[in-house]
């Protein structure tokens, strides 16, 4: 163990050496190469991008929204974190979006993104993204590049091995990272080995309006579920999973999750377990979990606590679960676009070790099994695996392919991308990366059909790539050119938070559906007021309800007396505008919330509890009109037992 860690950390330093003298030799033979680079990632003023590239936003809990092969950002989604600069989370309308069972949690952490697709190409109809911390799936819908639904997933820890889909998105699936006790219950930590379990959630994607529902959960062995991918083409149907800590340490697992020479890839049959399950397979387990959908008609989102979730043993569904032994401590689990190579990715392992899907059928039917796992039969390695690329580099994490037979992977500690090509497995190319490559993106480059023309590599380290920032620097991605025989790096760019995966399409299966306004007449929300004649002040009690419209440039009502101190004002906003690109914003002062962003034909509301009495101005926050700072308005507020009447007006004093 300890020659192995101490030849590792030899080859990280020769590498370290050997990046940084190719650095100094890179930056000389510049001229040439970059001007060839810089034209290939120009897209002129005016000039729309060629692909989107949605890349998460790691720790920031986002899903940032750039253009390839510019690496312009266009915008920042928020997901799972709470936004000042769009109200999300902050907004009485989508605040349900971040309510779980441990009540509103303001914040996680973005991993993975995946486009929907339909016969396992990208459709380009929503991306979903898993949060880890409190485990959640999240839908973003691709005409409003909005989140609209996130989904808790209950009984898991870590949700990490997410969110993938398969072929027809009929599945989007969350797996575990942490094994916990299952329920769970006040255990002592050491009773770890065999009382924690991991559970592996397949959410039904409804195929017209994407909503989603736990189909059900398998319980599985307590070891730690990293990746994910579905099968694909000839191999859809199944869905793989990779595993670490098989030892089922519960401490100091960077030595004791690194005993065994495999981990496993779990392959799951679900078609086989969906029949089951449609037959009246499995057992509803009582649980406690949210599921929060956001309406585009009443521009509101409401949550909802589902209290069961139907429960499956792989041990009684015969067929359904094998477990494919992979060295060392894998983390990447992908599959080529045609379904038949799964790639495991062992962090500690030399090789890059693929297997064979038509060998793994063989190898259960003729059930050339090496042992089982908690009745789980496991594989005979070598009747599973269809070759290894050897010694490619250090630290292998993830795989993506181009759809003309290579197959692309990052490597963590040699830091470079390497080309290899599928069924040869010899090494065809390999670029360093700047610096500590995690995931890497080839738009569709985990479909079956993959637009091969670009990778995008996302580092973990930037050190002296850009303009010093103090200790914190920025994230970036690199873009790689992959049309020709060896890859060129074309362009770096920050990221938002430490990108994990993205995903990438092109443009034009998004573009044509992009939502310009919300119809006005399809408003449904309970507090609109479609014109201003509709506006209104209404007093409930201590409650009061402000319908207000804006329009450029000014609110409808813009004078309201008759607040009190005490009170707790409720500002339903809606903008009246029908036309692209213009927003309204709206905030007041002490309000203690963020301002309001309403799009064109939407209604957004603030809470605002007055504490002192006065005149409080109030204004919009969106510079919308040559008139925009005249877009401005009064609210007073008298004592808590004051009889100011309830008054409001636009254009003429208040009597
Ligand atoms: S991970 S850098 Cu969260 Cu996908 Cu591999
Ligand atoms: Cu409305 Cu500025």
């Amino acid at each position: 163990m300890k020659n192995i860690l101490k030849s590792i950390v030899a080859i990280v330093s020769v590498s370290i050496a050997f990046t940084s003298c190719n650095n100094g030799k890179s930056s000389k033979s510049n001229g040439a190469l970059s001007s060839s680079a810089a034209e290939k990632v120009y897209v002129a003023p005016g000039e729309h991008d060629e692909f989107y590239a949605f890349i998460s936003g790691g720790f920031s809990g986002q899903l940032a929204v750039y253009g390839l092969p510019s690496g312009r950002l266009f915008k920042v989604i928020p997901v799972f974190s709470q936004d000042a600069e769009k109200a999300y989370g902050y907004n009485e309308e989508t605040k349900p979006l971040l309510n779980t069972s441990y009540g509103f949690i303001p914040w996680d952490d973005a991993h993975h993104p995946d486009i929907s697709q339909t016969n396992g190409v990208l459709d380009g109809r929503w991306v979903f993204i898993n949060g880890n911390n409190t485990p959640r799936i999240a839908k973003v819908d691709l005409t409003t590049f909005e989140t609209t639904e996130i989904i808790e997933i209950p009984n898991s820890a870590g949700n990490h091995s997410s969110s993938y889909v398969t072929d027809n998105t009929e599945y989007v699936v969350a797996g575990t990272r942490f094994a916990v006790p299952v329920p769970q219950q006040d255990i002592a930590i050491k009773e770890y080995k065999g009382k924690f379990k991991g559970t592996l959630s397949f959410i039904k994607v409804d195929p017209d309006d994407g909503g989603m529902d736990i189909k059900f959960q398998l319980l599985m062995p307590g070891f730690d579920y990293d990746k994910a991918h579905p099968g694909r083409g000839k191999s859809d149907g199944w869905f793989f999973f990779t595993t670490y800590n098989t030892e089922e340490a519960s401490t100091l697992l960077e030595v004791n999750a690194s005993q065994n020479d495999k981990d496993f890839i779990a392959a799951i049959n679900w078609r086989k377990i969906e029949e089951y399950v449609n037959n009246g397979g499995g057992k509803m387990m009582p649980t406690n979990y949210a599921h929060n959908v956001y309406d585009d008609q009443t521009h509101s989102a409401t949550s909802t606590m589902k209290k069961e979730v139907l429960m499956v043993d792989p041990l009684e569904v015969p067929g359904a679960v094998y477990f494919l032994p992979t060295p060392k401590s894998p983390h990447g689990c992908d599959v080529d676009p045609t379904g038949e190579y799964i790639v495991g990715s062992g962090k500690l392992s030399a090789n890059v070790t693929v297997h064979s899907f038509t060998k793994m059928l063989d190898a259960i039917e003729n059930e050339k099994f090496a042992g089982e796992a908690y009745g789980i039969p496991i594989l005979n390695f070598e009747d599973v695996l269809a070759g290894a690329v050897e010694q490619p580099g250090l630290g292998p994490l993830h795989t993506e392919f181009d759809g003309e037979g290579n197959a692309y992977t990052s490597f963590f500690i040699s830091s470079e991308i390497v080309k290899w090509k599928l069924g040869t497995w010899e090494v065809l190319d390999r670029q360093p990366s700047f610096y500590s490559i995690g995931h890497l993106m080839i738009p569709g480059g985990n479909s079956q059909k993959p637009f091969g023309k670009y990778v995008l590599g996302m580092n973990k380290i930037t050190k002296d790539r850009y303009l010093p920032t103090g200790p914190e620097v920025t994230q970036s991605a690199q873009l790689y050119d992959i049309t020709g025989d060896k890859m060129q790096l074309l362009l770096d760019f920050p990221t938002v938070g430490e990108p994990h995966y993205a995903a990438g399409i092109p443009a034009d299966l998004i573009k044509p559906n992009s939502k310009k306004i919300f119809n006005l007449e399809d408003n449904n929300h309970p507090y609109a007021a479609k014109t201003e004649a509709d506006t209104k002040v209404v007093r409930d009690g201590k409650t009061v309800h402000v319908y207000m419209t804006t329009i450029r440039s000014h609110f409808a009502p813009d004078n309201i007396e008759g607040i009190r101190v005490g009170d707790k004002v409720y500002f339903h906003v809606t903008n009246l505008e029908q036309d692209y690109d213009v927003p309204h914003g709206i905030s007041m002062i002490g309000a203690n919330t963020s301002e309001l962003l309403i799009m064109p034909g939407q209604t957004e509301t603030f809470v605002w509890e007055p504490k002192q009495v006065g005149v409080w101005p109030f204004y919009c926050t969106d510079f919308c009109s040559a008139l925009h700072q005249e877009m401005q308005g009064y609210v007073r507020v008298s004592p808590e037992n004051s009889s100011t009447p309830l008054k409001w007006s636009l254009g003429e004093d208040i009597e």
